[in-house]
């Protein structure tokens, strides 16, 4: 089989990894290889990292404008929505994600470029009045330096502008890690990053697995701030090297959001929101609805009218128009999907819809599945699968409700189904995650923040506050007296 062959991007020229190993990433829906990329290590990790230190101290770079970095940002976003279907396209092929819904997001995904140009130029700092009629004070925000962004596999694009983009607009420099499992859709951003004019080194793209190039990322001492999207064992790993420099994190993991319908709710609304919230994407989601919380007067209502939608949904090629579910992206996912079913029902859960591979040309396809639990202590109830597993189970009133939404370790999105104003603001400030989506499910945008609570993470991505947490804050203290200076012992 002829595989398409990849390199990667270090201070703007495509590379082998120094060892000139590579390897072969597979497409899931075929479970076939079909491209292959440079097998970066240490030495790579710290080529590109140099690289992209030398272009943060660069003139070409940090003698730019903010303005003049926000036009770079904005051809990119320009450069993206050109090319926007050969990226979907490639990401489809690579994480097997619905076409449909790779074109959604390659078409929302210049947003994040076009916003994030847009603020280049408002980093204002704040002209401070001290209790000292002396002096005058103010702060500035500047760039950090080094950026380690290490992505995962499930939205590769989406999970690199989103950090990308406000790290530029900042005036940082960065090294982009894509997942083994799919390296193709961002190694293809260096193209455009380069078309765009950015200096070379100012974006840099290595590929390779985790515990090699990433792991070297995360404990180089001229990486400033690493940005991270990916499963909680992972982050606890980048968290402990990371701490070696003190290098800056934000965190976004997983979660185990909640579905929370009353009996006030537009029913129909809600079991689309159920559906959209765990089966699109294959669940592959970070913040998928994978715990149903349903209100007993209408429980046994939702969860047919849940079972009976996924009976009918089409799984198959994700590149076909009429495919509404495509594989999981590994087989480890697979596995874990699996694994985590047959767990639930040796704890007592009872399986209402799914549970088993799909046998679709070799491929790794697992069908949407729905089983019911009586205890939140089930393991699916606490366990993220990133599958098309959801969990289901009743309450009685409000109070019991939001204990059992807040009964897990994670925080990072919840649903809230209602009709009563009171209860959605109510259980909105009550609930404990980074995202509250009322009547409605998986709506984000470049400018609202998204990050979570716990186990999900810490730091929160896009909106305005995102590109403040790729500056430093500097206070600058200016004497305005001719007097001369005094005692010297003595703190002013
Ligand atoms: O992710 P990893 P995996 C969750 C989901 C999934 C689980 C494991 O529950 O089942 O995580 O998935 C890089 N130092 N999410 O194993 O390992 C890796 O190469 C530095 C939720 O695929 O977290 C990849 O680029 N980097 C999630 C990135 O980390 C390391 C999305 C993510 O991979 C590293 C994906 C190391 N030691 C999985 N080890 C979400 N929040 O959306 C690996 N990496």
């Amino acid at each position: 089989m002829n595989l398409t062959p990849y390199q990667m991007y270090i201070n703007g020229r495509y590379c082998e990894a120094q060892s000139g190993n590579r390897f072969d990433s597979l497409t899931p829906s075929t479970a076939q290889p079909w491209a292959s990329f440079p097998d970066a290590t240490e030495v790579d990790a710290d080529i590109a990292v140099t690289a992209a230190h030398q272009a943060f101290v660069s003139p070409a770079w940090a003698g730019l404008t903010a303005t003049a970095r926000g036009k770079l940002l904005r051809t990119l976003g320009d450069l993206i929505a050109d090319h926007r279907e050969l990226l979907a396209e490639l990401e489809s092929r690579e994480n097997g994600k619905l076409i449909r819904e790779t074109r959604g997001q390659m078409g929302y995904l210049p947003e994040f470029f076009y916003y994030m140009a847009g603020l280049a130029d408002k980093i204002e700092g704040q002209t401070l009045p001290v209790d000292k009629s002396d002096m005058m004070a103010y702060t500035l925000h500047e760039p950090m330096g080094v950026v380690a962004a290490i992505v995962p596999w499930n939205s590769p694009l989406y999970l690199t502008a989103i950090k990308m983009a406000p790290a530029l607009a900042a005036g940082n420099t960065l090294v982009i890690k894509p997942s083994e499992h799919a390296s193709a859709s961002i190694v293809a951003l260096g193209k455009l990053v380069e078309q765009a004019g950015f200096p070379a080194g100012v974006v840099n793209i290595i590929t390779g697995y985790g515990p090699s190039a990433g792991a070297a990322l995360t404990r180089h001492p001229l990486v400033r701030h690493v940005a991270f999207t990916g499963g909680a064992a992972t982050a606890r790993h980048v968290v402990r090297s990371s701490a070696e420099n003190f290098a800056h994190l934000s965190l976004e993991l997983g979660g185990k959001s909640p579905q929370i319908v009353f009996p006030d709710a537009d029913i129909d609304s809600a079991v689309n929101g159920i559906v959209a919230g765990v089966f699109a994407a294959s669940g592959q989601s970070c913040v998928a609805g994978s715990r149903l919380l349903i209100h007993d007067s209408i429980y046994d209502e939702v969860v047919a009218r849940v079972c009976e939608r996924a009976s009918r949904i089409c799984i198959g090629d994700p590149l076909a128009e009429e495919t509404e579910m495509g594989p999981m992206t590994t087989l480890a996912q697979l596995d874990i999907a699996d694994n985590m079913v047959q767990q639930a029902i040796s704890e007592g859960a009872v399986l209402r819809y799914g549970g088993q591979r799909v046998e679709c040309n070799g491929g790794w396809y697992f069908q949407p599945t729905l089983l019911e639990s009586d205890s939140s202590s089930n393991s699916l109830m606490q366990e993220e699968v990133f599958g098309p597993v959801t969990a289901a189970i009743r309450f009685h009133t409000e109070a019991e409700a939001l204990a059992l939404a807040n009964d897990t370790r994670y925080g990072l999105a919840a649903g809230i189904w209602t009709r009563d104003i009171a209860r959605a603001h109510r259980l909105s400030k009550a609930v404990r995650s980074g995202i509250i989506w009322v009547n409605t499910y998986r709506v984000v945008s470049a400018m609202a923040p998204i990050g979570g609570f716990g186990d999900s993470g810490y730091g929160r991505e896009g909106g305005i506050e995102a590109v403040l947490s790729y500056t430093e804050k500097k206070t600058v203290w200016v004497n305005l007296s001719s007097e001369p200076m005094s005692d010297p012992f003595v703190m002013r």
